[in-house]
């Protein structure tokens, strides 16, 4: 008898995890594996809206686990139990297994990178004709066109959350220092055409009016580019007055574009998370291109003026230029913005990243316990700058009790201002 072939595909829960939302990374194996094998059956397992993933079902099957770097401990647990319960294989991808693949040798296989270049395919491959899966898969990046679509089960599935997201776009050019997305998607951005990003919002219902419903676009830089504009005006011209809210990460260049907040205005209701990162301008610019000259209180001032725009201010803590007074200077930094909204990271030395091998060189990383490699914990030795230029050393405690801080008065402070109070939790 032929046993029935099948595909767990498990997003691994990590106690920080913000709200849930089912990863793009997933959907599009859904969607490749589905095109590859109609027959196969094909099971998205979020351990945030499903509970810890039950391995009961595993036996024969092959299980993909995506994995950021703070899911990393608990995506080997998992790997570990689907292969005592007699998992055919485990295969994990993502952002951590691709920049780290040596750390999983014992726990399965690694598709580094992207899968639509064909890597995918040769997983598959492999568990069909009953092969050992290979140490690693890869393929090149490719251009994102004619991507097939996931089996309507698992928009569905993915519908089930408030938040639907959708990649659109991938890649970024700006390389800045803390961030590692190049190694898995390249430093140039790749567009889906937008005929082919409208039609998967169309099966996925995202543009028939439901309010209670958000559209994330994961592009990292939206507006940067032309295209993007293009798909803006081709969902406003879709939904014809319905309620649409959208969420997107922006950078403060697109947003001094007159012509571009006016299209962002006139198209239901956005969020847009502007990528400031940090008031210390001459200092940011040396880890982030392409910011000189642009004043964030003036862009955010001209941005007020939009009533179905709000904004969501991003901002990073834990840069060696920072003055020992960072804490109260940031907070000074948001009442004069005064954003909708803030999200306050501290700064992680991610695998890959060149502030990551900076501070390993330093010998300045505490750990290597990846659950805390969630922008929540300091888990590097903090340094800053003194007023002579010198270095100075903050301890674990002391910080921490100033991110605290920051976070509480800077809560108290948006709810004076910000014109949408559900917006004004600091993240
Ligand atoms: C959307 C997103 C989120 C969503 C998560 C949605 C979800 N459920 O997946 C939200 C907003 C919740 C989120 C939060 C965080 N995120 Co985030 N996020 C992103 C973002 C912008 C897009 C990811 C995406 O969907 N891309 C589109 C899909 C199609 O691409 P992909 O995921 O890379 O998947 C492809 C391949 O990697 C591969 N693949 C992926 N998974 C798997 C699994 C298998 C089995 C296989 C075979 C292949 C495979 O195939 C896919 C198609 O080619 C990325 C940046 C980026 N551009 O990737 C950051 C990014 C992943 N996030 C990051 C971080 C740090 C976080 C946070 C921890 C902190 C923060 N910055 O806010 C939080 C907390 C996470 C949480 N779970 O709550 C970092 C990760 C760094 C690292 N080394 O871990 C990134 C890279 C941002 C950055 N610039 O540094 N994030
Ligand atoms: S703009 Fe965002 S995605 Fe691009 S390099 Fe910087 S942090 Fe990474």
């Amino acid at each position: 008898m032929v046993k029935e072939k099948k595909l767990f595909l498990v997003y691994p829960t990590f106690p920080s995890g913000l709200f849930a939302s089912v990863s793009p990374g997933l959907l599009a194996v859904a969607a490749h594996a589905a095109q590859y094998n109609p027959g196969l059956m094909i099971k998205i397992w979020d351990e945030r809206l499903d509970g810890a993933f039950e391995v009961d079902k595993v036996e024969g099957a092959l299980v993909g686990i995506s994995a950021m770097t703070a899911q990393v401990p608990r995506a080997k647990w998992i790997a570990a139990r689907a292969k005592e319960a007699g998992a055919f294989g485990v295969v994990f991808g993502g952002i951590h297994p691709t920049i780290c693949p040596e750390e999983f040798r014992l726990y399965g296989a690694v598709l580094r990178g992207e899968i639509e270049g064909g890597s995918l395919v040769q997983v598959l491959a492999d568990y069909e004709h009953g092969r050992p899966l290979a140490l690693e898969y890869y393929t090149p990046v490719g251009p994102l066109e004619s991507l097939p679509l996931a089996p309507p089960e698992c928009y569905d599935y993915a519908a089930r959350v408030m938040d639907n997201m959708i990649s659109d776009a991938r890649g970024c050019p700006l390389g800045c220092s803390y961030c590692s997305i190049h190694i898995v998607s390249g430093t140039k951005i790749r567009h889906r055409p937008v005929p082919e990003i409208m039609l998967e919002l169309k099966t996925r219902k995202l543009l028939e009016g439901n309010p209670n419903i958000q559209v994330t676009f994961t592009n990292d830089n939206f507006g940067a580019s032309p295209q993007d504009r293009t798909l803006l005006q081709s969902v406003k011209a879709e939904l014809k007055g319905r309620a649409f809210r959208w969420f997107v990460q922006i950078g403060l260049r697109s947003l001094t574009n007159h012509n571009f907040l006016e299209l962002a205005n006139s198209v239901g209701q956005s969020k847009l998370a502007v990528g400031v990162e940090s008031p210390f301008r001459d200092g940011l610019s040396l880890e982030k291109k392409g910011i000189k000259g642009i004043d964030p209180a003036r862009v955010f001032e001209k941005i007020q003026k939009y009533p179905n725009i709000r904004t969501r201010l991003l901002l990073m803590l834990g840069f060696d230029f920072e003055p020992s007074d960072a804490f109260e200077q940031m907070l000074a930094f948001i009442k004069q913005i005064q954003p909708d909204g803030v999200y306050i990271s501290i700064l992680t030395p991610f695998p890959g990243t060149k502030i990551g091998a900076k501070l390993e060189a330093e010998e300045r990383i505490f750990h290597k316990n990846w659950a805390h490699y969630d922008t929540r914990h300091l888990v590097f030795e903090r340094r800053y700058t003194k007023n002579d230029n010198s270095l100075g050393v903050m301890s674990h405690d002391e910080f921490m009790t100033g991110f605290n801080w920051l976070v509480n008065e800077a809560e108290l402070e948006i709810k004076k201002w910000s014109r949408f109070q559900a917006e004004t939790q600091v993240l």
